[in-house]
């Protein structure tokens, strides 16, 4: 077998293991749980056709018993999730900093199971809420089980995780009467804020851009915790982690989230589960920052506060390989929800930090599984599964599936000869890094964590004009929906500290005084990795609208349609109905989607093809009209050539937009809306329409 055959296996490795638990009842008899053939589950067992049900009825009690109890506990925080399989592929040997087998060899393939999450709202609450986003993922390493459980956030609220049910029962809904769901703009985590400024930088990354992501496929992923990579000499370096997608890293708008909420909850998952079905596979460099053990406090942050980033300005990221996300699941209970993370989760070449946080998590991610799996024995649910062997003397339990055969389950023995018997390291035994501890034991926080502003400061200081609107639009939403007028007040005084403009602009926006004391800005510093202005801007996988009626110029569609395709984007045609129609010169067309079930919601951009029969009829349609507007006030890319720059003119495009009957055949492009007269059917519109496509979104005329 040749060494790429072999990582080709073991790419496939965990789908082979997951394969002999998958259950095809295709073409089969129905039986019962004991495998017993039905003849029928429509009626239950009677005294008589008219009669009560009959005790002995055992296929309904095992029905209605199942049934009873399909559900288990949510997630007590990151219920709603969306998982999907991949593989993980190494650039370049990392052999100098880490001994993990799985990035030692350039090319080899580990393969992966991510699970995507919002933190606060229930199971079924809706996807695009303001909120942070849970990136945790799974590597079958050939050394067990390695989790990175992150966020799209690369910090967190609080210090220390003796914190953390404050903090969760402060923004979980109220438990008075369970209002607000899925969201932070309540009392209580406002109440939370102001009394824990520690809060601050986090807060600002919750208010910004970051928390309302456009796509799984489209955020950035971070360890958060700072870690230790452990090389084959057993040196040490602080290590933090990175997922960076190579579709670049972009959002929603609040009012645009707001009302996805509604048209489309799921609009994240469905999103992910369409571009694997497509071929699209999600991808993501995974990158290392790291600092040397004797640079530890070469720093103006404390690497173990968890509330601070390591910018990347100053220590950069290396990136080492990419993740290709490229199979869904079969079953969402099977395999999404019952998939088990925990940062402890390590092999031999990682270790942890002191982060205090950290340290708190290693403990309770294990124990919420106890509730939520109902026992120890969820590590032998298939998802869960390790592809490397497993062998101890742990036993029983609820829902034991491995059968130990023979006397012997302690250790030390002589009956079994020590089977199973520890290794040493050089045999892949793991060691902890001998880390020197030395200290009294005392309930206290370091002096090095109590600057809690420069970083939010930072924050802000790198934001673009249109992200520093946005996060001052979000507080007017979030702190303008507290009751507590003190509150308020207090939440524009704390906020003075991180930028005194920001804490003015709040205060006006939610009628509070503007901040008592003017106080300095702590840094003037910026780091422009922060901001997404500065990410990757691509065309592929985008999705435009092309609105349609008969009589529609079919030459300029089918060449936009080409035009998309090259560009690896999504053209979808729209129309008031799912009935035929058809282009002026005759040609037949069933259109993808009907304006009632659709909307601007739902694409990156729309166009308006030629042909003033169908531009007749859009022009009198509502739906046809208020997909313009909605596409121009969320700063979408709109396209119009010949005729159908006449539904803009009947929209508020009309504002802004130069007669368009002046027009010339080369496009002309107003702050991301796209026109032609004459030249639809040319190259150079086509091109112009996706490089617009291409930027995102044009914040300049958005309100
Ligand atoms: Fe979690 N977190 N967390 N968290 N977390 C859980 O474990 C916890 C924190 C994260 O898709 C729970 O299995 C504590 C930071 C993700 O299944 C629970 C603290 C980060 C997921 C838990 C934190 C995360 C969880 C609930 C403070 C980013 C979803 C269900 C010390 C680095 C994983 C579960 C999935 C889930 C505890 C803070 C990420 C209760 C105590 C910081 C992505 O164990």
């Amino acid at each position: 077998m040749s060494f790429s055959d072999t990582f080709q296996e073991n790419d496939q490795k965990k789908m082979k293991q997951m394969e002999a638990y998958r259950s095809d009842d295709d073409g089969q008899a129905l039986t019962t749980d004991n495998a017993l053939k039905l003849t029928s589950t429509d009626d239950s067992l009677k005294a008589g056709e008219r009669g009560p049900t009959l005790l002995e009825d055992f296929h309904f009690r095992e029905k209605i018993t199942h049934f009873d109890h399909e559900r288990i506990p949510e997630r007590v925080v990151h219920a709603r999730g969306f998982g999907a399989h991949g593989y993980f592929e190494l650039y370049e040997s990392m052999s100098e900093y880490t001994k993990a087998d799985f990035l030692q060899v350039p090319g080899s393939k580990t393969p992966v199971f991510v699970r995507f999450s919002t933190v606060v709202g229930s199971r079924g609450s809706a996807d695009t809420v303001r909120d942070v986003r849970g990136f945790a993922t799974k590597f079958y390493t050939e050394s067990g089980n390695y989790d990175i459980v992150g966020n799209n956030i690369p910090i967190f609220f609080i210090q220390d995780a003796i914190k953390f049910p404050d903090l969760i029962h402060a923004v979980k809904p109220e438990p008075n009467n369970e209002i607000p769901q899925a969201t932070t703009a309540h009392d209580t985590f406002w109440d939370f804020v102001v009394n824990a400024p520690e809060t601050a930088h986090m807060v600002m990354w919750a208010m910004s851009d970051r928390a309302i992501p456009k796509s799984f496929r489209m955020m950035e992923g971070f360890g958060v915790n700072t870690f230790r990579l452990i090389n084959a000499q057993d040196k040490a370096r602080f290590v933090k982690f990175h997922w960076k997608p190579l579709l670049g890293v972009h959002s929603l708008m609040r009012d645009e989230a707001q009302k996805l909420s509604g048209k489309d909850p799921d609009y994240h998952r469905r999103d992910i589960w369409d571009a694997i079905e497509q071929g699209n596979y999600p991808e993501y460099e995974f990158g290392v920052q790291m600092i040397e053990e004797d640079q530890e406090f070469d720093f103006d942050f404390d690497l173990l506060d968890p509330t601070k980033l390591w910018p990347e300005e100053l220590i950069p990221v290396k990136i080492i390989g990419k993740m290709t996300l490229n199979k869904n699941v079969d079953n969402f209970f099977a395999e999404t929800e019952q998939v088990a993370f925990c940062p402890a989760n390590i092999v031999p070449g990682i270790d942890f930090s002191n982060d205090p946080l950290l340290q708190g998590r290693l403990f309770s991610y294990e124990d919420t599984q106890l509730t939520r799996l109902g026992g120890p024995n969820f590590r032998e649910i298939p998802i869960n599964r390790p592809v490397a062997p497993v062998h101890n003397n742990q036993r029983d339990g609820m829902h034991r599936m491995a059968i130990h055969p023979g006397p012997v389950s302690y250790f030390p023995n002589s009956l079994a000869q020590n089977s199973p018997s520890p290794v040493p390291e050089e045999e892949g035994g793991f060691a902890h890094y001998a880390q020197r501890i030395d200290g009294h034991a005392v309930r206290a926080r370091s002096e090095s964590f109590r600057d809690h502003f420069s970083q939010a400061t930072l924050f802000w200081n790198s934001m673009s004009a249109a992200e520093k609107e946005h996060i001052v639009d979000a507080f007017h939403f979030e702190v303008g929906s507290v009751k507590d007028v003190n509150l308020k007040q207090r939440v524009v005084d704390m906020f003075a500290s991180v930028a005194p403009e920001l804490a003015v602009q709040i205060a006006a926006g939610i009628g509070a005084k503007p901040p008592a004391q003017a106080v300095p800005k702590s840094t003037q510093a910026s780091s422009p990795a922060l901001s997404q202005e500065n990410t990757i801007k691509t065309a592929r996988t985008r999705k435009v609208a092309i609105l349609l009626e008969s009589g529609f110029c079919t030459v300029s569609v089918r060449n936009m349609l080409a035009e998309l395709k090259a560009a690896g984007a999504v053209g979808e045609t729209v129309s008031s109905s799912l009935s035929e129609i058809s282009g002026k010169d005759g040609t037949p067309l069933k259109p993808d989607k009907d304006l009632t079930t659709s909307g601007a919601l739902l694409y990156d951009a729309v166009y308006v093809p030629g042909g003033s029969d169908h531009v007749n009829v859009l022009k009198q349609n509502h739906n046809a009209r208020s997909f313009i507007n909605e596409a121009l006030h969320h700063a979408k890319t709109i396209g119009a050539s010949d005729e159908g720059a006449e539904l803009l003119q009947a929209t508020d495009a009309a504002a802004f937009l130069p007669d368009l009957r002046d027009a010339q055949a080369a496009p002309q492009i107003f702050q991301g809306v796209v026109v032609v007269n004459g030249g639809s059917t040319l190259q150079p519109f086509c091109t112009a329409f996706v490089d617009q496509l291409a930027m995102h979104r044009h914040w300049s005329r958005a309100n």
